[in-house]
């Protein structure tokens, strides 16, 4: 614990009560000891593999109170955590030690939808589900998604820079958030809430809190630019025979369906068996494949979209590209199949302890990692049926589209061999091939001593210079991210 930090005290809850005047707004078990069963939830991850030891969350209900409560933390050296869903997957959403929580999720309304342009404005702790619903009402659709969506907020989204099941087709947060207004550590209020599409003047400093995990600054509202709706989608589910098949299989995709084809999704016999043995659903396909695609597509004629995927279905089983495949006929059936990809991450999770890896690299070599480490953890007698192995599975899954593998080791028990096993095994080889240590679910606490790998030192130190220039007592999320 850095000891720079102040201990909190009962006058500092007074404060904070002052404040945000209502109770739910203040959790404390600095003043009242039977408050620590409430806040444990603000404490532990959505993994269940960290836990911090917060004694007081605030959430604030405006951009003032944000402002406030920094200046006086600043002000008094306390440390905070901000917080949206806490449904981030790298120790980033929870203290590490006593930092107070700030959880934004009091901050959750929509401000502002411009119908013609398609720009939403919402606060940062608007559910990432709750905007989607509003923009279908309108015809619009949220450039993310993600398995989290129920939970996750928009200011969590664009504080680890999500990249989610949509990104093939409507790109990064960086290209779609137009502005943002944030606190800074001292309480200065940066808004840069802009809702052009093109504004060329100066720096254009809002990236810097894309992707920053709550280290600069705390988001409190977006401006978004959102996409048409498709009222025709698609859902295609194959099985094939080899890594090298799925790559011609994307590579027909983007070439037979490409203006439609909004995503591309990768899983691994091993992930979609783990899934059928924690819900017990029926395979969607007869036999059993190494891998398989879920392929959607999105577009305006349905008749239209059903011709070039009818199309191009027949050519890939012709080809023998794909062995087996099958074509959702209805919205239940598209989101059945939906559930084989999406529900992983929970099978994972029910299932126990699992060692995450999100990681981008070359798509021709993007399966060879899932093979080296399973070898790896087989050679070493840790990989096995039954009890006596700490690890049942070692299955890869993801985001074909964008080079981004999800490489899962399932484990009975977490076991410091396997991590003996694992790392630095997987960082090396993933520098060996000039990838990312962590695609898309940030650095938090889990990653930030393998920055190195993806980083050089000074780029690194270029990141130090921002952090202390913009946090200079290094109050927001310690510990975490450099
Ligand atoms: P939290 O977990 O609360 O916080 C995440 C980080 O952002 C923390 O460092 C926190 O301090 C910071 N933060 C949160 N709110 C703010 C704010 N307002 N201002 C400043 N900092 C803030 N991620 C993907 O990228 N792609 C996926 O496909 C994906 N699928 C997932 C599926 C499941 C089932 C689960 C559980 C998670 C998945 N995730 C995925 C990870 C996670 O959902 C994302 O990282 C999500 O963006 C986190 O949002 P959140 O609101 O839960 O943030
Ligand atoms: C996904 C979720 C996290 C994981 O499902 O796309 O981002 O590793 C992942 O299961
Ligand atoms: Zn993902």
């Amino acid at each position: 614990r850095d000891p720079r930090f102040a201990q909190l005290t009962p006058d500092h809850v007074t404060f904070f009560r002052d404040l945000l005047g209502s109770d739910s707004a203040v959790i404390d078990s600095v003043t009242s000891a039977d408050a620590a069963d409430d806040i444990e939830p603000f404490n532990t991850d959505w993994m269940r593999k960290y836990r911090g030891h917060c004694k007081l969350v605030l959430k604030p209900a405006t951009t003032e109170d944000v402002s406030k409560i920094l200046k006086y933390c600043n002000d008094n050296m306390l440390a905070v955590v901000p917080q949206g869903g806490n449904t981030g997957l790298v120790g980033g959403s929870v203290p590490v030690f006593d930092e107070i929580v700030i959880n934004m999720s009091r901050m959750n309304q929509i401000l502002d939808f411009d119908e013609v342009s398609g720009t939403l404005v919402a606060e940062a702790g608007c559910i990432l589900e709750v905007a989607d619903q509003f923009l279908a009402s309108k015809g619009y659709i949220f450039p993310l998604d993600l398995g989290a969506k129920g939970s996750c907020h928009i200011g969590g989204n664009v504080s680890t820079n999500a990249g989610g099941l949509r990104l093939l087709r409507y790109g990064s947060l960086h290209g779609t958030v137009l502005g943002l207004e944030a606190v800074l550590a001292d309480g200065t209020v940066v808004d840069d809430l802009c809702r052009l599409r093109k504004n060329n003047t100066g720096y254009d400093l809002k990236q810097l809190f894309i992707g920053a995990e709550g280290t600069i600054g705390i988001v409190t509202k977006v401006s978004i630019q959102c996409p048409q709706r498709s009222p025709a989608q698609n859902v295609a589910f194959f099985g094939l025979e080899s890594f090298d098949h799925v790559q011609r299989a994307f590579r027909a995709a983007k070439g037979q369906l490409s203006e439609i084809l909004s995503a591309f999704e990768l899983m691994d016999e091993g992930s979609q068996a783990l899934v059928r043995q924690v819900t017990g659903n029926q395979r969607p396909l007869e036999a059993e494949y190494p891998f398989y695609c879920l392929v959607e597509t999105s577009g305006s004629n349905a008749d239209h979209d059903a011709e070039k995927l009818q199309a191009f279905l027949e050519d890939v089983m012709d080809k023998g590209v794909v062995a087996d495949g099958t074509l959702a006929q209805d919205e239940t059936q598209i989101r059945a199949l939906w559930a084989w990809r999406e529900g992983i991450t929970e099978a994972l999770s029910h299932l126990g302890g699992t060692y995450k890896y999100d990681v981008s690299i070359p798509l021709k070599e993007l399966y060879q990692l899932v093979e080296d480490t399973r070898a790896r953890v087989d050679a070493a007698g840790l990989l096995g049926d039954s009890d006596e192995f700490p690890v049942r599975a070692v299955v890869g899954y993801g985001h074909m589209g964008d080079a981004n593998l999800h490489l899962n080791v399932s484990t009975r028990r977490m076991d410091p061999r396997v991590e003996a096993v694992l790392e630095p095994f997987i960082y090396e080889w993933i520098a060996e091939r000039q990838g990312s240590i962590s695609a898309e679910h940030g650095l938090g606490v889990m990653k930030k001593k393998f920055i190195g790998y993806s980083r050089n030192p000074t780029m690194v130190g270029l990141m130090k210079g921002i952090k202390k220039t913009f946090d200079p007592n290094g109050i927001l999320n310690p510990y975490k991210y450099l």
